[in-house]
């Protein structure tokens, strides 16, 4: 295949994952396992979450990779902070973020006090370079 024509096949797909757009996502997430959401540097891909789908309570932990151009991202610190936008409220605790290795990471709890659209803002630092990755999620009981 000539070269030109690869480019204009790639093309479409680097359209839909790159940009850097830190906007959620515009439907939220039932089950959230093998999801992936970016902000302007990282990407979060949601490994695994006990349980999946999460539930209303203090009961959620998931584990995650930070990516970087497709590369895990070791050494990081993060601030998680899930809010509901619609109805101007957090949670407590936020949860707490400890590594894993290999890039990953696990937080828990995430605790979602009622029903509804989360959105969950996820802040790395690492080594100073700071970002907002946001899962948005629907807790359906
Ligand atoms: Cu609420």
């Amino acid at each position: 295949m000539p070269r030109h024509a690869l480019l204009l096949l790639a093309l479409p797909l680097a359209a839909c994952d790159t940009g850097g757009d830190p906007a959620p996502a515009d439907e939220p997430l039932i089950s959230v396992a093998g999801a992936e959401a970016s902000g302007a540097i990282y990407t979060v891909q949601v490994d695994e979450a006990t349980p999946d789908p999460p539930i209303r309570g203090n009961v959620n932990a998931w584990t995650f990779t930070l990516l970087e151009s497709s590369a895990p991202v070791t050494g990081c610190r993060f601030e998680v902070e899930p809010t509901m936008p619609s109805h101007g409220h957090g949670t407590e605790p936020n949860p707490t973020t400890i590594e894993l290795g290999g890039g990953r990471y696990e937080m828990r709890p995430l605790n979602f006090i009622m029903p509804g659209e989360w959105h969950i803002a996820i802040r790395p630092d690492c080594d100073g370079r700071t970002d907002e990755i946001v899962v948005v999620v629907e807790i359906q009981s």
